[in-house]
């Protein structure tokens, strides 16, 4: 069985975030993802136009068994287990689970639904900061993450103890 190195990034800023993205961790463990390294978690500003309350941030790494769509349809599933209604919410808006693959192995993807490496990445502290916790020298579309991160401006991110 051939496994992909793929890193994930989960997010939480509605209900009980540490422990929605505990059960999220365990849930992906369960259906067959190795858990290879897991950053700390992080208080994050909320990124995009939506005024909403912070968020906590997670990298997780993970090997999959699965394909690149394997791996979004088993994120997707997760998702609505953890209580993640698409239906009642707005783009980039607060929520309960939000979990993202970020990188897949060297796949590239250019599909309405799937886009791989994330197509945001590197604009986003609250991603990269948990991202170089774990995997400094990953390089991502051909940039060192620690890298892009030193680009932007992590000042306002915490790790959470
Ligand atoms: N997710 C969003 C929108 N904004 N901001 C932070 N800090 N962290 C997130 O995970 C996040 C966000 C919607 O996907
Ligand atoms: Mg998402
Ligand atoms: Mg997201």
């Amino acid at each position: 069985m051939s496994l992909t190195r793929a890193y994930l990034c989960l997010g939480a800023n509605v209900g009980t975030p540490r422990e929605t993205l505990a059960l999220a961790v365990a849930t992906l463990a369960r259906a067959g993802l190795t858990i290879v390294a897991r950053s700390a978690l992080y208080r994050t500003p909320p990124w995009g136009p939506v005024p909403q309350p912070p968020y906590l941030n997670q990298v997780v790494a993970v090997d999959c068994p699965l394909d690149a769509r394997g791996l979004l349809h088993l994120a997707l599933l997760v998702e609505r287990m953890l209580g993640r209604d698409r239906a009642r919410e707005v783009r980039f808006g607060p929520r309960a689970i939000d979990i993202d693959i970020l990188a897949f192995g060297d796949v590239r993807i250019e599909e309405s639904d799937l886009q791989l490496p994330h197509p945001r990445l590197m604009e986003r502290a609250f991603a990269l900061v948990p991202l170089v916790e774990i995997a400094p020298d990953l390089r991502i579309a051909g940039v060192r993450a620690a890298d892009a991160l030193a680009r932007l401006d992590a000042s306002a991110i915490v790790k959470v103890a």
